[in-house]
């Protein structure tokens, strides 16, 4: 039987774990945030925290106005409602209101005074670039991988005019539209000179992967990712099946760029809330499974909504080497369920995983989704080190430092390898 370690060492271990885990820069490999060039669409600031879609959902658990006339309000009345609500009248103790409060302590603001005006206040003296740089310093971010989509028609025409980029900000090419909305998606592209019919042909497939090359070199996309429903199938009949097949993975192929799937959500349960009212479901996971097993060579990222889903997830992930499990997407990306996330794919997986991605949509939210992250897996790191060195087996600084740079973005980058030459 393992002797347990004393407390004198497991103190020691700790405040090392803490240490490295605090000091080791992440990579954050999913976000909607956006190049500071690319205009008005990278949100940051009081207002856009409070504004929120996870606040908004949480607010109208509260407010006594109906969401049409909610969404009449200006960003500013909208935030001082949900200020009021969420945190004067209520203690703002949810994961998402915790965020705010955590961003605005770090920054150096303090929030007993519970003054929104003076907090506005203070953001009017940051020009964006210096925040920019602020907020990653704090959040210890190295890179920003963000969500670019050719169907989104602020971005579209940004990139098409071309614009000098920031290195911090990475491409993700984004392609919902196109297999979950392929119609609509396929009027858009014959109105960009894409010779696509509507029936999934030969021709057609060629010209989307025509499509998904031009955006891919127009915008250095260093990955391709899908969001899709519970109920994704494959192989299937399905326009998002046989597109996955004919287009997405050639074309994943023939460039050396993973796919990145993100499974189970349930898109406007409710579409009073606008982007809160999206919900989640389990996902059968033998797609993905029979993906993994068809295409041996393609790549794919994954990470699934559903709390269901998790324990599977890294099942496959023990199957198929082409499959890496990354993040707490959205709904699991609360310490409770970071914390059951994270130890279980430890103890499947060891460290060949992707502890988080912010998913941040204003800037200053990686200050808070990283510090909450980085606190619950230092607790569960300390855990399974205590428990090696109870085996005799005493990890080395060298060694927690290097397992920690892989989880934090390590293992993320050595799967995705160099894209080809394609580019
Ligand atoms: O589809 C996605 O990328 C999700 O992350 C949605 O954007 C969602 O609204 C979100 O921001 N979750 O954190
Ligand atoms: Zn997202």
């Amino acid at each position: 039987m393992n002797a347990p370690v004393t407390e004198f060492r497991r103190t020691a271990l700790t405040a090392q774990i803490e240490r490295v885990v605090a000091s080791t820069p992440a990579i954050d490999m999913h976000t909607h945030l956006y190049d500071p060039t690319l205009g008005g669409l990278l949100l940051w600031g009081i207002d856009d925290m409070l504004v929120y879609h996870y606040l908004v959902a949480e607010a109208f658990r509260w407010l006594d106005v109906p969401a049409e006339k909610f969404w009449l309000m200006t960003k500013l009345e909208q935030a001082e409602l949900i200020w009021k609500r969420l945190f004067l009248d209520h203690s703002p103790i949810s994961e998402a209101c915790r965020g705010v409060l955590t961003t605005l302590h770090r920054l150096g603001l303090e929030v007993k005074q519970r003054d929104l005006p003076a907090v506005r206040e203070w953001f009017k003296q940051w020009p964006v670039d210096t925040y920019i740089t602020r907020c990653m310093e704090l959040a210890n971010v190295e890179a920003i991988f963000m969500t670019n989509s050719p169907f989104d028609s602020a971005e579209r025409p940004v990139w098409q005019k071309g614009f000098l980029r920031d290195d911090r900000f990475i491409a993700a090419l984004r392609v919902d539209p196109l297999l979950v909305d392929w119609p609509n998606a396929a009027t858009r592209l014959a109105g960009w000179n894409y010779q696509v019919g509507e029936g999934l042909s030969a021709n057609t497939l060629d010209e989307v992967r025509r499509f998904l090359a031009d955006w891919t070199r127009l915008i250095e996309a260093r990955y391709l990712m899908v969001s899709l429903p519970p109920d994704f199938a494959w192989p299937a009949n399905s326009d998002a099946a046989q597109l996955i097949e004919g287009a997405i993975l050639p074309h994943c192929r023939e460039f050396g760029l993973p796919f990145a799937l993100m499974l189970g959500v349930r898109r406007a349960v409710n579409p009073r809330l606008h982007l809160a009212g999206d919900a989640l479901g389990p996902s059968d996971l033998s797609a993905l499974a029979n993906l993994c097993a068809a295409f041996p060579e393609n790549k794919f990222l994954v990470t699934v909504l559903s709390r269901e889903n998790q324990h599977e997830l890294c099942v496959l992930a023990r199957k198929f080497p082409n499959l890496h499990v990354f993040g707490c997407w959205w709904f699991t990306n609360v310490p409770y369920l970071v914390d059951e996330i994270t130890r279980l794919r430890l103890e499947l997986l060891g460290t060949a995983f992707t502890v988080q991605h912010s998913d941040a949509r204003v800037l200053d939210q990686i200050i808070y989704k990283w510090d909450h992250t980085r606190k619950v897996v230092a607790h569960a790191l300390v855990d399974k080190y205590a428990d090696l060195a109870a085996t005799g087996w005493e990890p080395t600084a060298a060694e927690i430092e290097r397992d920690v740079r892989n989880l934090f973005g390590g293992a993320f980058t050595q799967f995705c390898g160099p894209a080809k030459s394609a580019f």
